[in-house]
């Protein structure tokens, strides 16, 4: 018969050697598993002449009893001292600063159009939008450029088919508010534009411009004046000044070039003009009763002479050192 008492002391000791939680899974098995040799006594003790069989019986039973409560015992010690480790070693500063975060900001001509349109908006006029494939109707021919016109021209205009086009200028989007309301109208168009163009630095063929049109009776070339004096100041500084110079538009008459003043001379900043009597009629408009002015402006360009950005596809390349220097 086996020595218990020897059994059952060693057994404690590892048990109370057991310095984590992983060890003492170790001695359990080595102590009360299987094949552990109290285990293994108790499965013996069949063998054992019949009058030891009740006295050795129960010993053993006492000492896997003593064994099972003092593993429970350490376990619970082990895990309560991990928690305390963990606890104490796994603080959390809350008073570190933070790591900044990079954030991203409005692109410096989505900022350029916002501040257009507020100008605009702040003056009464509404935003229109309209899509960027169009009729020849509402590109061309609502807008008097007839059909031998350069503008129409395959080199100028991308096709998409017959009659269907990527808009050259923002201009169909007036049309059509002027097909579907009858005056006063007063409206900014901003938008994207397509022109078959190479590229070069001040050229690309993707490019946005916000466009405007007033309708009423009685509009005249003084309102469009103010109108324009007003944007630029607002645009580039209450110093500055503008000057009309007689242009050609088809679908405006007269036409005016729009330069404004830069250091000791003048910068072409936007074309012009009062509304061609045919485009009104184009559209459904009696233009013996009502007059009106429209104007036109790049906005990569009003961005480029704000920033002193010399190549237009700087504002396309999506360089963030680029970007970033034009915080919102
Ligand atoms: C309607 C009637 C008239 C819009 C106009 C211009 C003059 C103009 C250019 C400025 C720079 C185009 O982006 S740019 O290259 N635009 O000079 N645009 S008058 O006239 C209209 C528009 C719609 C119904």
């Amino acid at each position: 018969m086996v020595d218990i008492d020897a059994l059952l002391a060693d057994a404690l000791a590892q048990i109370d050697a057991a310095a984590d939680l992983a060890t003492l899974e170790e001695v359990r098995i080595a102590t009360v598993g299987r094949s552990a040799p109290l285990p293994l006594a108790l499965r013996d003790v069949g063998t054992l002449p019949p009058e030891e069989r009740g006295e050795a019986g129960k010993n053993l039973n006492i000492a896997r009893q003593q064994l099972e409560v003092r593993l429970a015992e350490r376990e619970a010690e082990l895990e309560s001292a991990a928690l305390a480790d963990k606890l104490a070693n796994d603080r959390i500063d809350v008073t570190l600063p933070g790591r900044a975060m990079p954030h991203g900001g409005l692109h410096v001509l989505t900022q350029t159009r916002r501040e257009i349109e507020q100008i605009f908006l702040d003056m009464g006029y509404a935003i229109a939008e309209g899509p960027e494939v169009e009729t020849e109707f509402n590109n061309f021919t609502a807008l008097n450029i007839p059909e031998d016109h350069p503008a129409k021209a395959d080199s100028d205009t991308l096709w998409v088919s017959d009659g269907v086009l990527l808009r050259t200028h923002t201009s169909p989007v007036q049309v059509r508010a002027m097909q579907s309301q009858e005056p006063p109208v007063a409206i900014i168009c901003p938008g994207r534009v397509y022109r078959r163009d190479t590229q070069d630095a001040t050229h690309s063929p993707i490019f946005h411009q916000v466009e405007g049109l007033l309708i009423d009776e009685g509009v005249t070339l003084a309102h469009l004046k103010g109108t324009l004096d007003h944007l630029t100041k607002r645009l580039f500084g209450a110093d500055r000044e503008i000057r009309l110079r007689s242009g050609f538009f088809p679908f405006t008459e007269p036409s005016i070039e729009v330069d404004v003043s830069w250091g000791d001379g003048w910068m072409e900043i936007l074309g012009a003009g009062m509304v061609d009597p045919n485009v009104l009629e184009h559209v459904g408009y009696d233009s013996e009763k009502y007059t009106g002015f429209a104007f036109g402006v790049g906005i990569e360009r009003v961005a480029m002479l704000r920033h002193g950005i010399p190549d237009i596809r700087m504002l396309y390349d999506n360089d963030v050192r680029f970007l970033a220097q034009f915080p919102a």
